[in-house]
């Protein structure tokens, strides 16, 4: 073996070198099937390598390939030093890192510590004995009244309590899932534990993590209730639990525990940073390198766990939304990991472009171009280079994701009807984001010769890599452009760290900045309607992208159309 392809730390002499990077997000359940069981693996990853590379990607997050039940589609942890088996094996991860580092591409795992399996031997042995040490690597309470020791809802409903079997009275916490009991942070044991864990990452050469609900580490030690906010008598447990204080202490000392000594990327999905907290999050001296830009996520609803209360907005809210919270996070001399999908979220054509009928591949590089170029670091979650759209289910059962079995229900206690109840779980399940990649336009879009684990998206037609990579301008070609451009010497650093202003007054359907960096200014202009748009004013300089080459006249912009002008 050649020296590079042993597996060794990365050593980054630059302080901030994450800056530079593109980062492709995989879901690795449904990206490549390589054995033909319907279910994506890692060897399927490595041989779709030269694909991302011919994106232009730099870096690629996987989402957990652990050793899990799968309860939360491996957001349930139960050994984080074994790959599970329907993943492949340690072996195989080891040789996607080094056939990455050999397509110039880095890998980042995702760290979940908030919260184990309760499959994780950890937790069998606090369940088994209430005097072992483990017991303490947990949250228990125990009440003499016969109910839980407070009334916090937790992500996917229902209390964050529950009760530990044979030990009445006895309690345990979780955040998340029953099946997803929440670590105890306050244990200096515990930490240990994890911070070994994770630098026997680092030390074979990722290039670091994405942390999971890591604002949730710190959870108020009163444990106190606060007034129920739904019929259910309980209230969002984010109020106790999520940027409290006391949280410093935990991530300070768990980046320098781990992260600093090896300068590793760590991306916060950090929901609840508020402006004023910026600095000591992802400063230049924070807990974290960056997080995502949330803020931008959800303009549909106001509470990411209840899909069934909904917001009007409008496009000019959204392209405030956008500055603002770009300007809070330049302020801080920080960066976001800028994102439009992930695997929590439904599709960004159907969810950002209202109108169905515009839905379309236009909309979709109209989308593209509007976040791409934001400063920071830009995401791309698999499947949205194509203009992948969400699905459309008949009925609750054909759904996977627990949060939307979930919302479905609760939407229904909440009056709606089964068919109302369903249509809000259509457009939000995390499933939209999860289905299969779509590589061509077989049956089983070339993502497998067997039945996927999860079935295909049903609108879908010319969507595909395959057919795709024939259109010069179709959706994934143009994020190819996007990237390429981006990535270009010559303006790179512009796109990172130049400012960013509105340009306001254009029209209420157009979202448009500029970037400036060094008196060299560069404009985004986005028409983000389906009606074609006359300027009042041409706008000035030379096209350097163009999502319709069709019109090159600056004095209008097509449906959807989106340019970038130097
Ligand atoms: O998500 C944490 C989180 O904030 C989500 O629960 C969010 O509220 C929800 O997805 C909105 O629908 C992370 C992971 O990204 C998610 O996939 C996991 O289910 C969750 O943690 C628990 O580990
Ligand atoms: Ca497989």
């Amino acid at each position: 073996m050649s020296n590079e392809n042993i597996l060794k730390p990365l050593h980054h002499t630059n302080k901030r070198w994450w800056k530079n990077e593109v980062i492709y997000q995989v879901y690795p359940r449904s990206f490549q099937d390589s054995n033909g069981d319907g279910i994506g693996d890692i060897n399927g990853i490595t041989s779709r390598l030269d694909y991302l590379q011919s994106l232009g990607i730099t870096t690629i997050w996987l989402s957990p390939v652990y050793k899990s039940p799968m309860f939360d589609m491996g957001y349930d942890i139960a050994d984080y030093q074994k790959i599970d088996p329907i993943f492949g094996t340690m072996k195989d991860l080891d040789n996607l890192i080094v056939k990455a580092k050999q397509h110039g591409m880095k890998i980042l795992m995702d760290l979940v510590v908030n919260h184990t399996s309760d499959q994780c031997p950890w937790f069998q042995e606090a369940l088994k004995d209430p005097k072992s040490k483990y017991r303490n690597y947990y949250i228990f309470k125990h009440t003499d009244n016969g109910k839980a020791p407070n009334n916090w809802r937790s992500a996917f409903g229902g209390s964050t309590w529950s009760k530990v079997p044979n030990e009445p009275g006895t309690y345990y916490f979780h955040n998340f899932a029953p099946k997803q009991p929440d670590l105890n942070w306050e244990n200096p044991e515990l930490r240990q534990a994890i911070y070994k864990i994770i630098n026997w990452w680092l030390d074979k050469g990722i290039a670091g993590f994405r942390l999971d609900a890591i604002m949730q580490l710190k959870k108020d030690q009163d444990f106190a209730s606060l007034p129920a906010d739904d019929v259910d008598g309980l209230v969002n447990g984010e109020k106790k639990d999520l940027n409290r204080p006391g949280i410093e202490k935990f991530l300070s000392e768990l980046k320098q525990s781990t992260f600093a000594k090896y300068n590793a990327l760590t991306i916060g999905e950090a929901y609840g940073v508020p402006a004023k907290d910026m600095p000591r999050y992802i400063g230049p001296d924070g807990y974290f390198s960056m997080i995502f830009n949330f803020d931008i996520m959800n303009p549909d609803i106001p509470d990411v766990n209840r899909w069934y209360i909904k917001n009007k907005w409008s496009t000019a809210d959204w392209a405030k939304t956008i500055f603002d919270s770009q300007h809070a996070v330049q302020k801080a001399h920080a960066y976001f990991t800028n994102i439009i999908e992930n695997h929590d979220q439904p599709r960004a054509v159907s969810k950002f472009i209202q109108n169905p009928k515009d839905r379309t591949p236009e909309s979709a590089k109209a989308l593209a171009a509007v976040y791409f170029l934001l400063p920071g670091v830009p995401l791309i979650f698999e499947g949205q280079e194509l203009g992948m759209k969400n699905f459309k289910r008949h009925s609750i059962s054909e759904f996977n994701d627990l949060s939307s079995i979930n919302n479905y229900h609760m939407a229904i206690k909440n009056g709606y009807t089964k068919e109302q109840a369903l249509q809000f779980v259509n457009e939000r399940s995390r499933d939209n984001g999860r289905v299969p990649m779509q590589w061509d336009g077989s049956k089983y879009g070339g993502f497998s010769d067997h039945k996927p684990w999860l079935e295909m998206g049903n609108d879908r037609e010319g969507i595909n890599v395959k057919d795709e990579e024939k259109d010069p301008n179709s959706v994934l070609n143009f994020y190819r452009r996007l990237v390429r451009y981006r990535q270009n010497d010559r303006v790179r650093k512009l796109f990172i760290d130049g400012s960013i202003e509105q340009i306001k007054g254009l029209s209420k359907d157009i979202i448009a900045y500029t970037r400036t960096l060094d008196g060299k200014t560069i404009k985004v202009i986005v028409n983000f309607s389906n009606h074609t748009i006359k300027l009042d004013q041409p706008i000035k300089g030379k096209i350097e992208l163009n999502s319709n080459p069709k019109n090159e006249d600056l004095s209008q912009l097509m449906p959807f159309q989106a340019v970038v002008v130097e």
